[in-house]
């Protein structure tokens, strides 16, 4: 998979070189690639927003650096379909992103995130972007971050594990929260007996059925208790 991200600060994103999507990275099975948004300016100061038009407080991103941007690097070569690439531009007022937008996204073959700061980019982009891919405006939630750049390492990093080959266990992914709709089951390692806190009972019984079916109680037990919300309706008396 290719993943180009175009932000104003470019150095957010070393972090994506550590660990599972560094290795990623040496492996060719990830090709992520950071590009500072200011080396599609022409002007002396590298300006990449301007004063809104209508008022109000802030500044909006200028459209041009955008669109020269996105032309080079989705390109404008293919017509084919499955080559168009899915362009995301985080953005409190998208769609909320989850485990199914992170798996849904990881079977494109590129992916480019646009990075918005200040109040926002010139809305021509997003209808300019539409011409040259998919385009998609994702929020990680109900809460505001000052720009896009930790909304997308939240979702490259999301999106990236889910990649066949990048987490060493694939029966890892199985078993998480959010992956069957339910929170994960709690986890526990030596000693049995920690600072007078025993593991529970079944976990050191050696019988797998009891143990399945215990794990399943736990999530189903810590859904309705901390996130009610994610179970089906009328599923809560079970
Ligand atoms: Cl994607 N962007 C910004 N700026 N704030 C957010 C967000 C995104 N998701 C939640 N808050």
């Amino acid at each position: 998979m290719r993943i180009d991200v175009v932000s104003i600060f470019p150095s957010y994103f070393d972090g994506l070189t550590l660990s599972l999507l560094g290795k990623a990275q040496s492996a060719g099975i990830l090709d992520l690639r950071v590009h500072d948004l200011r080396e599609w300016t022409h002007d002396r100061h590298r300006t990449v927003d301007d004063t809104p038009y209508g008022g109000g407080a802030g500044m909006v991103m200028k459209p041009e650096p955008w669109a020269l941007a996105l032309d080079e690097l989705v390109g404008t070569t293919t017509s084919e379909e499955s080559a168009r690439p899915t362009i995301i531009f985080p953005s409190p007022a998208g769609e909320v992103f989850s485990q199914a937008t992170a798996r849904e996204l990881s079977t494109r073959e590129h992916l480019v995130f646009g990075c918005g700061r200040y109040e926002g980019i010139d809305e021509r982009v997003f209808e300019y972007a539409s011409t040259l891919g998919e385009v998609r405006l994702i929020s990680l939630g109900d809460y505001v971050l000052n720009g896009g750049e930790v909304a997308t390492m939240a979702m490259v990093e999301a999106i990236g594990r889910l990649i066949p080959g990048v987490v060493g266990n694939p029966d890892s992914l199985v078993e998480e929260s959010h992956e069957d709709g339910l929170l994960e089951y709690p986890s526990y390692t030596k000693p049995a007996v920690w600072r007078e806190r025993p593991v529970p009972d079944v976990l050191l019984s050696g019988n797998h059925g009891a143990i399945a079916a215990w794990r399943r109680e736990q999530q189903w037990e810590r859904t309705r208790r901390r996130r009610p919300d994610l179970l089906p309706d009328g599923s809560e008396e079970l």
